[in-house]
C-alpha cells in the first residue's frame, strides 16, 4: 500500500501549474530545446502528461536494470502491485517513445523514490528525460557516429547549464547506468557545494536495438527539475516546491527572472533518537518512516554516529532529526509528540531502541 504522503502528491503535477518555479523552468528548458540551438534536423516533441503509474516492465526491464538491482527493492522504490511502480524515473517512457519511432524527445513529470531527508533530496520529485537519436545519414558520411553523439551530448547540456545560469561552474563525473555507455553526471557549484542535476550519456545499443534502430547512436539524458529550479531561483529548501503559502508562490507571479527572498527562517527543534539495528534494517525505512509521521515539518535526518558494541558486535545508529516548519513556528509540545510518534512507529522497524 502507498503511503499517504506520497498518495496526497499524485495528480498534483507541479510542473503544469502556470507560475510555478517547476513550471517556469520547464519552459526555459524547452525554450532551449526549441530554439534550434540543439538540434536543426528535427523539432523535439514536448510530452508532459504521462501517469506515473507504470508497468515494472517500462520502468526496469527495457531498461536493462538487472533482476537483482538494488532500485528495484521495496525499500527504495513505490510499488503498486506485483506488476505496477510510481515511477522512479522519467526514463520509464523511453522505450514506447523510441518505438513508436520518435528520436527527438523531452517527457517531463513527476517521479518517486524513497530516499535520504535533507534540502536537495525529497520522495517525490520532477525529472526531465532528453532524447536525441540523429538519423545517420543527417550525421555525415565519414564521421564516427560515437564521438560525434558524446559532442553533441556534452555541448547540448552545457549549453542548457549557461542558457539557464549565465557562468556557472560546472564538472562531468564518470558513472554507471544500466541503460546507458558511457555514462556521466553533470554538477554544479551551488551553496558552498557540488550538487547533481543530471544524469547521461550514450543509450546502450541493445535498448536502440530492441526499438527497431540496430544501427543508429544517441544520448539520453535525465535532469532533476527541482535541482535545477534550486540553482536559478536560489530557493534553499525542496520542501518550498510544495508550499502553498503565498510568500512563496507569489514571488513566482511575474516572471521567471527573479531571485527567490526567503522569508523569516522559522527555528528549528533538534531531537536525536538512537537505536541497535539488525542486519535487515534499512535506513530508507527510517525515513519513510519519518516522512509519513512529521511530513514536510522535517528539514533533514543525519546518521551522527554509528557504532559496534566490541563485546556483542551489535550495531548502534544515532540521529539526528531536524524539525523546521516553512512557515510558523513550531512548539515544543507539538515536536516532543511527534517525536514520541516516530519512537512508537519504529517499532515496525528490525532494530531496538535505547
Ligand atoms: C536517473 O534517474 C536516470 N534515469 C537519469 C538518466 C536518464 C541517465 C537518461 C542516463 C540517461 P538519477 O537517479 O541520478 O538518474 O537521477 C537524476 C537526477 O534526478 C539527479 O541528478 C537529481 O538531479 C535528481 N534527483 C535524484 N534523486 C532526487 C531526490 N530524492 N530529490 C530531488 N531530486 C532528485
Ligand atoms: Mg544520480
Amino acid at each position: 500500500m502507498l503511503p499517504s504522503n506520497i498518495v496526497d502528491k499524485i495528480g498534483k503535477n507541479l510542473h503544469l501549474q502556470s507560475r510555478h518555479p517547476l513550471n517556469w523552468i520547464k519552459h526555459k528548458i524547452q525554450n532551449y530545446f526549441q530554439s534550434g540551438k540543439v538540434s536543426s534536423l528535427t523539432p523535439f516533441i514536448f510530452h508532459d502528461g504521462f501517469a506515473p503509474q507504470v508497468s515494472i516492465k517500462d520502468n526496469f526491464d527495457s531498461l536493462l536494470i538487472p533482476a537483482d538491482h538494488v532500485s528495484r527493492s521495496h525499500k527504495d522504490t513505490f510499488y503498486i502491485d506485483d506488476d505496477t511502480v510510481l515511477r522512479t524515473h522519467t526514463s520509464a517512457h523511453q522505450n514506447q517513445l523510441l518505438r513508436q519511432g520518435e528520436r527527438y524527445f523531452l517527457v517531463t513529470g513527476d517521479v518517486y523514490r524513497r530516499d535520504t531527508v535533507d534540502a536537495t533530496h525529497y520522495p517525490v520529485f520532477h525529472q526531465m528525460e532528453g532524447v536525441w537519436v540523429p538519423r545517420l545519414k543527417d550525421l555525415g558520411a565519414f564521421t564516427d557516429p560515437q564521438k560525434e553523439v558524446t559532442k553533441h551530448l556534452h555541448a547540448t547540456l552545457e549549453g542548457l547549464a549557461k542558457y539557464l545560469f549565465g557562468n556557472v561552474e560546472c564538472r562531468w563525473v564518470d558513472c554507471y547506468f544500466p541503460f546507458t555507455a558511457p555514462s556521466w553526471e553533470l554538477e554544479i557549484f551551488f551553496n558552498g557545494d557540488w550538487l547533481e542535476v543530471l544524469g547521461c550519456g550514450l543509450i546502450e545499443k541493445k535498448i536502440l536495438e530492441n526499438n527497431g534502430m540496430p544501427d543508429d547512436v544517441g544520448w539520453a539524458f535525465g535532469l532533476g527539475l527541482e535541482r535545477l529550479a534550486m540553482v536559478l531561483f536560489q530557493i534553499p529548501d525542496i520542501r518550498l516546491f510544495w508550499s502553498e503559502d503565498p510568500r512563496f508562490l507569489n514571488q513566482f507571479q511575474d516572471s521567471a527572472d527573479v531571485i527567490f527572498k526567503p522569508y523569516s527562517k522559522h527555528p528549528c527543534v533538534t531531537k536525536d533518537i538512537s537505536f541497535w539495528i539488525s542486519s535487515d534494517y534499512h535506513e530508507n525505512d527510517f525515513y519513510q518512516l519519518i516522512r509519513e509521521a512529521a511530513e514536510d515539518l522535517i528539514e533533514e535526518v543525519k546518521l551522527i554516529d554509528n557504532f559496534q558494541h566490541p563485546k556483542t558486535k551489535q550495531i548502534n545508529h544515532t540521529y539526528r532529526i531536524i524539525y523546521r516548519s516553512m512557515d510558523r513556528t513550531l512548539t515544543n509540545e507539538e515536536i516532543n509528540n511527534l517525536q514520541e510518534v516516530i519512537r512508537q512507529k519504529t517499532q515496525e522497524l528490525p532494530i531496538e531502541l535505547r
